[in-house]
């Protein structure tokens, strides 16, 4: 199938929107612009095919065009575009929420919706916050993140992330009382693990550390993604989650998972909760829920979170936090046709059959020019090249450019290549994957 070829936008045509995380100058200089997509393929304007070996950006679970989905939307549309969540209900969402649960890890069966992964990581604080409160414990207060970690972009976030670029220029708004966890990449003791890493369970005491400074009393939540995939895709050693569930159960600490990336099949289970056996009390969600397709999140609580509010007089409104867009009848009819094809065609755990094809591909580039770590676990994949001397994230450019070129797209972060394709992807795409990048890695400096 051809893109029909769509007329370039015009230099002065570009200078309006204002590109999120882009580099808007050099981008408008030479813009990369997608037209179309189906499947595992998007169309540049220009008609060129494009192999997504990203999933969009780690939400297109199920591939692009799905029919399902654009029908459901459209009814929902032509039936009630939108209705009230605040005071007032509609059936979809109900549904949504049981449908959810049911996939979900155990105990996770209360499900707040929001629009966005940002949104979600400041529903959980904000929840966590209000929890402890309605417990008679207002003050546990404190939250503590993990460098590196990235959990969007609302204060919230930003504030237990452990992204530099995403922190500096904001030092003096950061939300008070924040510590972090060391992060647990270590390529001197892990590079070239297939799978989890076995170095690094350890680095999770680093939290009775944190405790003793602050006492376990002031303490709120614990947050951190199960795997990192903003920072160039960060693994947790063996048994490092099931140490830091182990010392907040013992210090009544709430364990936040951030699943935004790694929820909706990523990891060869529903939720990463699940592939590591390891449960959370609050689960942030967002992206592969809709695959994409409308925005939404959706924040997952231990029922006794939930319960917790659920007292005082019964016209009280327990929680003062919601979205015009809280569930959503559109998102909502979007999850619901996106969670029927996730079922129909066994998603949610494809990634884990795939998942050996997967980790041998990408770490045939062991040995590879510059490369010097490769990551993986189910469908997510990272290869990391040396950085250029004074130039960190210049090599890493130039691959994630030249793969677009030859017809893969990836995603970059410094001088890492990050790769999470849609699952529904095929052996043969793995091999064109690896391919591609293995002959852009051999022509880059
Ligand atoms: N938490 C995690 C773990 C994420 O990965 C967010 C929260 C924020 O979600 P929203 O929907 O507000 O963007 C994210 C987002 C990348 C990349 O290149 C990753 C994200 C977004 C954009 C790019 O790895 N994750």
């Amino acid at each position: 199938m051809n893109a029909q070829p769509k007329p370039a936008l015009s230099p002065a045509e570009l200078d309006a929107f204002w590109m999120p995380f882009t580099a808007n100058r050099q981008f408008k200089a030479n813009p990369r612009l997608l037209a179309r997509a189906d499947g595992m393929r998007y169309w540049t304007v220009d008609g060129r095919e494009v192999l997504d070996a990203v999933a969009g950006l780690w939400c297109v679970n199920a591939g692009h065009g799905r029919r399902e989905i654009t029908e459901a939307v459209t009814r929902q549309l032509n039936t009630m575009e939108f209705a009230p969540t605040f005071q007032m209900g509609h059936p979809i969402a109900f549904e949504l929420a049981n449908r959810l649960a049911a996939i979900a890890p155990p105990g996770m069966d209360r499900v707040f919706f929001t629009n966005s992964g940002s949104e979600s990581v400041d529903t959980a604080l904000k929840i966590a916050i209000a929890y402890h409160r309605a417990r008679g414990a207002g003050q546990r207060t404190r939250f503590i993140g993990r460098e590196k970690g990235y959990h969007g972009v609302g204060f919230g976030g930003m504030s237990v992330g452990g992204m530099v670029n995403n922190r500096k220029i904001f030092a003096a708004s950061m939300v008070p009382g924040v510590d972090h966890l060391p992060h647990t990449l270590d390529l001197g003791h892990n590079a070239f693990s297939r799978g989890l890493p076995h170095w690094g369970a350890h680095l999770a005491n680093e939290l009775e550390r944190l405790i003793a400074l602050h006492d376990a009393s002031t303490i709120a939540a614990v947050i951190v993604e199960p795997i990192a995939g903003s920072a160039g895709v960060i693994l947790p050693p063996v048994g490092y989650l099931k140490r830091l569930r182990e010392i907040c159960d013992k210090n009544d600490i709430l364990l936040i998972f951030d699943e935004v990336i790694t929820g909706f099949g990523r990891t060869g289970k529903p939720f990463a909760a699940q592939s590591f056996d390891v449960t959370a009390d609050l689960m942030t969600t967002a992206k592969g829920l809709t695959n994409g397709a409308v925005p939404m999140g959706a924040v997952f609580a231990q029922r006794k979170i939930y319960d917790a509010f659920m007292q005082g007089p019964e016209n009280a409104i327990e929680l003062f936090h919601g979205y015009t867009y809280s569930a959503h009848p559109v998102a909502c009819a979007a999850a619901l046709a996106t969670l029927d094809i996730y079922e129909r065609e066994g998603l949610l755990t494809r990634a884990a059959t795939l998942a050996p094809k997967w980790e041998d591909g990408v770490h045939s580039l062991r040995g590879a020019k510059n490369v010097i770590d490769v990551r993986n676990y189910g469908l997510i994949g990272a290869v990391e090249l040396d950085s250029r001397v004074g130039k960190p994230g210049a090599r890493g450019f130039d691959v994630f450019l030249k793969c677009f070129e030859r017809g893969v797209m990836v995603r970059q972060t410094g001088d890492v290549i990050a790769m999470s394709p849609p699952l529904i992807i095929e052996e043969k795409q793995i091999a064109r994957i690896v391919e591609t990048l293995t002959e852009v890695i051999r022509d880059t400096d």
